[in-house]
């Protein structure tokens, strides 16, 4: 084999792993999930997540209430910006109520707009247990935050 023909397939094998390594990221994606009975588990959970995850869940909120998401059970892989795996908790207007990775024991985010928007990205190494969340509508300024701030 010449250089020029050992050259070309060095870049077809480069192309061939890059594109298995999309296909495997197009699959994973469809394991989602969704929300069942107001809680929200990371795919696989309790195994580790997959790697290459991006996971939009939409929840509508009902018109005078915010959404308060209690995290139960959250092990993302850390980073002090999170830029490895995360959750992002927004509204339909993209404000956003928080960035979270790493381990979280009971957190409350409230959460108020026209829906509440959960996105999960995960990226391609170093998988964890992943999130199980709860969901619970309350009026307005009487949720669990302020109840337990008010104590
Ligand atoms: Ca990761």
């Amino acid at each position: 084999m010449d250089k020029m023909n050992c050259f070309t397939m060095i870049v077809l094998f480069l192309l061939h792993v890059f594109m298995w390594d999309n296909k495997y990221g197009a699959l994973a994606a469809q394991g989602c999930g969704s929300l069942v009975n107001n809680s929200l588990t990371s795919p696989g959970y309790p195994n580790d997540y997959p790697r290459y995850m991006d996971c939009v869940y939409s929840l509508p909120i009902p018109y005078g209430m915010a959404i308060e998401i209690v995290f139960a059970d959250f092990d993302l892989e850390s980073h002090r910006s999170c830029r490895y795996d995360y959750l992002s908790i927004s509204n339909e207007n993209n404000q956003t109520f928080g960035v979270y990775c790493g381990h979280k024991t009971v957190q409350i985010v409230s959460i108020t707009g026209d829906d509440a928007v959960i996105t999960f990205h995960s990226d391609g190494s170093v998988q964890k247990r992943g999130f199980l969340l709860f969901f619970t509508a309350t009026p307005i300024g009487k949720g669990w935050t302020r109840e337990i701030r008010e104590r």
